[in-house]
């Protein structure tokens, strides 16, 4: 198949889903069209099978906003037409969707099939979509779409009830490719002693410290554990709540024992030199990072919310909180470190979780089965 895929190119969950799926399809001999304004950050521009084309927006002093969904609606039309693409596939619906829409519409206008699928992620469904600016046309570009999948059930549900949507959506998990992301006993050797003395667990964190990752709560656990434990934290990720945590890392004079890592390419050398996570989000439809972790090994203190009791699952692979409650978050952290028996149980646990439902193996054919159904009309 000829697939097209636009996202958001930069640091996010929905833009690491879109191209490690375009990564595994590509592996599977699917041509892969990337169209957005930026190479996607986890591609080196070599892999083969993989293409790229940039969505260039011109300005105009008379623009005060350059209208990027057009720009893109026009460049999805173009790519599809020059390089006879079967469909599109857009992650995050908000402008994605309706640029897709016009992209079919202006090539439907010249007798040549486009069918596009939206995959919804979160944000675009619990928090963006939910602005009454965005809704109407987020609900349009859902409603149009040829397929709709949604990575979790819950995600599913939020949608159904907060837009009224009736048609069906697909529900396709997160997914991580258990080969890349698993723990290499020679890489945790040679890497580890950057981060950690031998005795002092290390603690790991990943996001784009956006305020529903509730980063603040991140380093008031910490704080917390490392009065009890000899540990560490590796923070992974940059955004605009990082200065807040720099904040409170000073606060609690545990600012050496921080190691702050801003944006990282190769996470999966990073991740399995953990002990384990922490994801006290607000909000999260799924949890890519913390499957990314247990994918490694490195189970996760989560919180109970949005698609992670999909994955988490509480006293078996992870625990799970209360969203804001960092003396109980830090007290199960606690007991779990100074555990050795039960924190490698929970470790092996994520692990095998990871393998039996959330692996590349089992998941990526989920997608070529839906473009196929997508595709027979
Ligand atoms: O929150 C992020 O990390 C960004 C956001 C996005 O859309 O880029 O992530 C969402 O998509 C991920 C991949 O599908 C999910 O695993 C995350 O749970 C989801 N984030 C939220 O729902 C807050």
């Amino acid at each position: 198949m000829k697939i097209g895929v636009t996202c958001y190119p930069t640091y996010g969950g929905s833009g690491v889903v879109a191209t490690e799926l375009g990564i595994e399809l590509a592996a599977r001999e699917h041509q892969v069209h990337f169209i957005t304004y930026q190479q996607p950050f986890r591609l080196t521009g070599r892999e083969h099978g993989i293409f790229f084309h940039e969505v260039a927006v011109t300005n105009y002093p008379l623009f005060q906003y350059p209208p990027y969904d057009l720009a893109l609606a026009s460049r999805m039309a173009e790519v599809a037409e020059f390089y006879q693409l079967d469909l599109l596939h857009v992650h995050y619906a908000i402008p994605h969707s309706v640029s897709a829409l016009l992209a079919r519409q202006m090539l439907e206008a010249k007798g040549i099939r486009l069918p596009f699928i939206t995959t919804l992620h979160g944000t675009d469904i619990t928090l963006v979509g939910q602005d009454p600016g965005y809704l109407p046309i987020t609900r349009f570009g859902i409603d149009q779409s040829d397929g709709v999948t949604s990575i979790s059930e819950d995600l599913k549900r939020s949608t159904v009830r907060d837009f009224e949507i009736t048609r069906p959506i697909e529900v396709i998990h997160n997914f991580v490719n258990c080969s890349v992301y698993q723990r290499n006993e020679d890489l945790v050797r040679e890497l580890r002693p950057q981060y950690a003395e031998p005795h002092e667990k290390l603690i790991l964190h990943l996001s784009n410290f956006r305020r529903v990752k509730r980063i603040d709560d991140v380093v008031e656990v910490f704080a917390r554990i490392a009065q009890h434990v000899p540990a560490r934290l590796m923070l992974i990720g940059d955004g605009p709540d990082r200065s807040l945590a720099e904040h409170l890392a000073l606060k609690h004079g545990i600012q050496n024992r921080i190691h702050f890592l801003g944006k990282q390419d190769s996470v999966q050398d990073l991740l399995p030199l953990g002990d384990l996570m922490l994801m006290p989000s607000s909000m999260e439809s799924f949890g890519l990072a913390a499957l990314e972790g247990m994918a490694c090994g490195v189970p996760c203190i989560a919180t109970r919310v949005g698609g992670v009791p999909e994955l988490v699952e509480d006293g078996i692979n992870g625990l799970l909180y209360n969203v804001g409650d960092v003396e109980a978050m830090a007290s199960g952290a606690t007991a779990l470190l100074t555990d050795p028996t039960r924190l490698s149980r929970m470790a092996a646990a994520a692990r095998q979780t990871a393998q039996d439902k959330f692996c590349t193996t089992r998941i990526i054919p989920h997608y070529e089965a839906f473009y196929e159904k997508v595709l027979a009309g």
